[in-house]
């Protein structure tokens, strides 16, 4: 495992991803369409100039033409895979560029999904494992793994014992960190930390809820020993996300509560 105190993806061993590679996962009219500014990669690109974020997720196509401005003051996670969600086979995400064109483009870290429980699971075991090792022996680069169980008999599901297994499948196939959905509550957060050992996991954003929603449950993670949050709507869907940011700043890096951070 790469340690990820020092890395630049990180700050203090925690991290604030913010993740904009839902034109691919989701299509541009489910997440864009109520802030249509966010249809331009500039945009969030600049809301990842915030202090806050240690890193911006992007695929191929938006890293290859925007990053190239902003690698002073934006650290790139290059997500290497992802699918549309016009994919109606079950759960899939193939590989669209390699370690090595991330690293040529100047990636901080990779990022990958892998959907255990899916009948494709061979398949996604076996790509992460040449991702996994080529990031590490060529490059020296962190992994961060979206680890998401879904499938045939397990829908999106965020029980807790999914949720701990997400974070452990994640150790055990060599993620440097792994992102997961919200268990709902601290004391299943805390058992999926426990259940990634010595590996940082952090909080998958989810749909957008209420700033005090928000804040609390980005609280219960820390709270539970969590590294921290991999977020995309509930910032850039966001009238002020710079708001949002400092408050997300206050609550990661800083320990204090929603309420504290919303008084500000
Ligand atoms: P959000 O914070 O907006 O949920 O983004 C996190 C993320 O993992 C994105 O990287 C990705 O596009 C999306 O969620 C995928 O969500 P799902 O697979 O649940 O539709």
């Amino acid at each position: 495992m790469i340690p990820l105190e020092d890395s630049p993806v990180t700050r203090d061993g925690k991290a604030l991803i913010l993740a904009y590679d839902h034109g691919l996962e989701h299509g541009p009219s489910a997440d864009f369409d109520s802030v249509p500014e966010t249809l331009d990669p500039e945009q969030v690109f600049d809301i990842a100039t915030h202090d806050a974020v240690t890193s911006l997720a992007v695929q191929k196509g938006v890293a290859e033409t925007y990053y190239p401005s902003y690698d002073d003051d934006v650290n790139l996670l290059a997500k290497l895979n992802g699918t549309s969600n016009l994919w109606m086979g079950e759960p899939h995400s193939p590989q669209n560029w390699s370690v090595e064109y991330a690293a040529e483009l100047g990636a901080d870290a990779v990022g990958y999904t892998v959907y255990s429980g899916s009948n494709n699971e061979k398949d996604m075991y076996e790509d992460f494992r040449d991702v996994q090792e080529e990031a590490h022996s060529e490059y020296d680069l962190p992994v961060v793994m979206w680890s998401y169980p879904r499938g045939q008999g397990l829908k999106n599901d965020t029980k807790e014992s999914v949720i701990a297994y997400a974070t452990r499948i994640a150790l055990e196939i060599g993620a440097d960190m792994a992102k997961v959905k919200y268990p709902g509550n601290r004391e299943s957060m805390e058992w999926a930390v426990r259940s990634g050992a010595e590996m940082p996991v952090v909080m998958s954003g989810g749909s957008k809820v209420s700033d005090y929603e928000f804040l609390s449950s980005v609280e219960a993670v820390m709270d539970a020993g969590g590294a921290g949050l991999a977020v995309g709507r509930n910032v850039w869907q966001r009238d002020e996300p710079e708001r949002i940011l400092d408050a997300l700043e206050q609550v990661i890096f800083e320990e204090a509560t929603a309420d504290e951070a919303l008084d500000e």
